[in-house]
């Protein structure tokens, strides 16, 4: 099954929107299988946002994702990446649409509350920097068969 890395940005930790957003990845019918309360050292930033190294945001990008807690998780289920992308909504808050997890909860394109993996390859990438194997925890969901055929 597939698997994606999901991250509650230090905002909506201040905000107090981590039920709020890890509700609705579990109504959706995907499966939670890793979980962690971290604060993110600056090499771990730097690494996450690599691809961003040489755009102007990017200083202003760590300091904010490093400023505080985040909650990064592991989400497993049918399309899980593409999907908890269209969740999310655009990047820039002012462009998602209305009902989407930036769309309801952002306005801002630096405070933009959740970062989702954007394809197989970035997944892999940053489950790595968050995890090990042993962090994915295998379990039995009774529900299954009444979320996917
Ligand atoms: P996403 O988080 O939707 O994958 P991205 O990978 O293009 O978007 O950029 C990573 C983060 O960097 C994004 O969540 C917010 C910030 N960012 C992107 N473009 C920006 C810009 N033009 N100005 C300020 N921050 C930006
Ligand atoms: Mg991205």
């Amino acid at each position: 099954m597939e698997r994606t890395y999901l991250m509650i940005k230090p905002d909506a930790v201040q905000r107090g929107l981590i039920g709020e957003i890890i509700c609705r990845f579990e109504q959706k019918g995907f499966k939670l299988v890793a979980m962690k309360f971290i604060r993110l050292t600056k090499e771990m930033a730097e690494k996450h946002y690599g691809e961003h190294a040489d755009k102007p945001f990017f200083a202003g990008l760590v300091e904010y994702i490093t400023s505080g807690p985040v909650v990064a998780m592991a989400w497993e289920g049918k399309d899980v990446i593409a999907v908890s992308r269209e969740m999310m909504g655009a990047t820039n808050p002012s462009k998602a649409a209305p009902g989407t997890i930036r769309g309801t909860f952002a306005v801002d394109i630096g405070r933009n509350v959740i970062h989702g993996s954007d394809s197989p390859a970035s997944a892999e990438k940053e489950l790595a920097i968050y995890f090990e194997e042993a962090d994915f925890v295998e379990w039995n969901r009774t529900v299954e068969s009444w979320i996917v055929e």
